[in-house]
Parts: C-alpha cells; structure tokens; sequence
C-alpha cells in the first residue's frame, strides 16, 4: 500500500517538473506586473490551501489576472469572499484588474486563490509555484511561501 502510493507521489514531481521548465520559457521581457508578499495559507488533512499575493502594475494601463494554474495543485481558482447578511460565500472571480500604476491585494477576507488536489506532499515551510498569467502576455511563475495558520495569526 505504501510502496503504491510513493510510487504515485514520485510520477506527479517528475510531471511538475517538466511543466515548470515550459512554463519559465514563456516568461520574459519587460514586465507591467510584479507581485509581493506571495504566501499560502495550509490546512491539515487536505483542506483545500488559499493563495495570496499583491499585484503591482508599474504600466500606464490596466493589466487583468486571466488565469492562475500551479504544477502543485491539481484546482487552482479565484474565488471572492462575498457576504450576505450573517453568512459569507465564495464566488468565482474570472479576471481581476490591476489598476495602472496601482495594485490589487489578493488578501484574506477579500479574494483568495482556492487551491485544491495537492499534487504531492505539502507542508508549512515549503514553497509552492502558481503560474498567473495577464491579458498583456504576461506569465510569471510565482514562488509563495507556505505558512501554518498559526503563522499568520
Ligand atoms: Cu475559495
């Protein structure tokens, strides 16, 4: 049973591994978009894990979040925090618009980056890769560090 699973485990890095590479290839040239304080806030027990990062655009015009994959996770989605009354729900956000000159936070209690089906083992201390990409062509693969919830209490 172990044996199995490990075996599982070894196959998805390999894959990771070689989508990475493709992926770096694609970023290059001068950049609109930087990110900040990119971290990932883990579960235990395969609780889905929520991205967060700042978007900074030092453009004159406005750049759009198009879309957000990870070779770590196999679900990676933008979800809004949204409240209604007393409860609070999660809504799909399909492009996020970083102001010219400005920035946008993705932050707890506003956007958050659902992510879901680790692809192998993850552990607070490590440190996952998302790939988002803008409506400019830009894709910057992006290192977010994994943090416990008592880290960022
Ligand atoms: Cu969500």
């Amino acid at each position: 049973m172990s044996i199995k699973i490990k075996t599982f485990a070894t196959l998805s890095c390999t894959l990771a591994l070689s989508f990475g590479f493709a992926t770096a290839a694609l970023a290059a040239g001068a950049n609109a978009i930087t990110v900040k304080d990119a971290w990932v806030r883990w579960l235990p027990n395969n609780l889905p894990a929520a991205g967060y990062v700042t978007l900074v655009n030092a453009s004159d015009k406005p750049v759009d979040l198009v879309d957000i994959s990870s070779n770590d996770y196999g679900d990676a989605m933008l979800h809004q925090t949204v409240s209604n009354g007393s409860t609070q729900k999660m809504v799909m956000v399909d492009k996020l618009t970083v102001p010219a000159h400005g920035q946008v936070a993705i932050a707890p209690g506003g956007y958050h980056v659902m992510l879901e089906d680790a692809k192998h083992k993850v552990a607070p201390g490590d440190t996952v890769h998302l790939t988002l990409k803008f409506s400019d062509g830009e894709t910057l693969d992006t290192p977010f560090a994994v943090k416990s919830p008592a880290q960022t209490k």
